[in-house]
């Protein structure tokens, strides 16, 4: 019989995933769920056909060219693969899957989270309950800003984009969105959306912004220290992709000065660290980079990379195969 493939994973996955790769690969499992340092990633791609790699592992040109020649699948549990060099893992003969689709309706729901927390200050409110401080009613108290009819901005009108789109307009928000292109007339019309090719001249119309593109060398500091300026005053960023996109000096000091209204953040620039201006400010929402974190969620997640390294095995083209051409 051939030999099983190695699979390694690199970080702790729900329980019932594990189990299913254990039942189905040769499976070395992270049982520490400490992510992984340069010199063990380098140590696992080389004694793994197969490594199933999360957002904390950088895989670099650096890190490919010393892994050697056995790995021949990097098969990712997340959407975004700005974690990996793609280009170079090709032209290594390796080839990088992704998980799309699974996490698009959670990651939605959560950027409404964080439109809805930094608009009605839902993070304030709760916190001053449970330090004691309703004092009761009262006409002006925690006033926010409302929603309806109000325009929001989306940056990447992906799937991801498409399904916040959704949301929004249920809320009866205006939808305006920046994409390289626009979406189809079908989708336009049901999402009811304005397409602007410059995202400058959206940028200065709108009241909400919202993040929901991959970063890429063409989306990095998209949200530059001059494009946030466009920002009217009373505008609310958020973002659920990835920091890089946004300049998060740049934010953090607008936010500082009172340039921009507020912002509601879930991905950072240097994750796990956050700019300190930030963390001192009411008008900002953080969360700890939760989008896709549901149970379910993560489990979805966890089957689209066995059907990715499943089929790999089987001698196919695995499903979600990532090119750079995609990117
Ligand atoms: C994960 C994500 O937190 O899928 C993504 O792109 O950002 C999240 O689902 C993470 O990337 C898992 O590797």
């Amino acid at each position: 019989a051939a030999r099983k493939l190695k699979v390694i994973v690199t970080r702790k996955l729900p329980d019932p995933v594990e189990t299913r790769m254990c039942e189905l690969f040769d499976t070395e499992l992270n049982v520490s769920d400490k992510p992984m340092t340069a010199d063990e990633l380098v140590d696992a791609m080389s004694r793994a056909d197969v490594l199933v790699p999360t957002i904390t592992d950088r895989i670099d040109s650096r890190l490919l060219s010393r892994s050697g020649d056995r790995l021949k699948l990097i098969a990712n549990f997340g959407a975004g693969v700005d974690n990996i060099d793609v280009a170079t893992a090709n032209a290594r003969g390796i080839i990088v899957t992704n998980t799309p689709g699974v996490l698009t309706e959670d990651t939605a729901d959560l950027t409404m989270t964080l439109i809805m927390a930094a608009s009605r200050r839902i993070v304030e409110g709760a916190e001053v309950v449970k330090a004691g401080g309703f004092h009761g009613w009262s006409p002006t108290w925690m006033m926010g800003r409302r929603l309806w009819g109000k325009r929001l901005g989306i940056i990447g009108m992906g799937r991801i984009g498409q399904a916040v789109a959704r949301r929004a307009k249920a809320f009866g928000m205006q939808v305006h969105y920046h994409n390289r292109k626009p979406v189809s007339p079908r989708i336009a019309e049901e999402l009811g959306c304005t397409y602007w090719e410059s995202l400058d001249q959206m940028l200065a119309r709108m009241d909400f912004v919202s993040v929901n593109c991959p970063h890429t060398p063409a989306t990095y500091h998209l949200l530059s220290a001059r494009r946030l300026k466009l920002l009217r005053p009373h505008a609310v960023v958020v973002n659920t992709a990835r920091g890089e996109v946004i300049d998060e000096g740049a934010l953090a000091n607008m936010l500082a000065k009172g340039e921009i209204a507020g912002a509601g953040l879930d991905v950072y620039e240097h994750e796990p660290a956050i700019n300190p201006k930030l963390l001192k400010l009411p008008n900002v929402v953080l969360l700890p980079h939760m989008g896709s974190a549901t149970v379910e969620g993560r489990i979805d997640m966890g089957e689209k990379v066995i059907v990715n390294v499943k089929t790999f095995m089987d001698g196919h083209r695995p499903p979600d195969r990532v090119i750079p051409a995609m990117l």
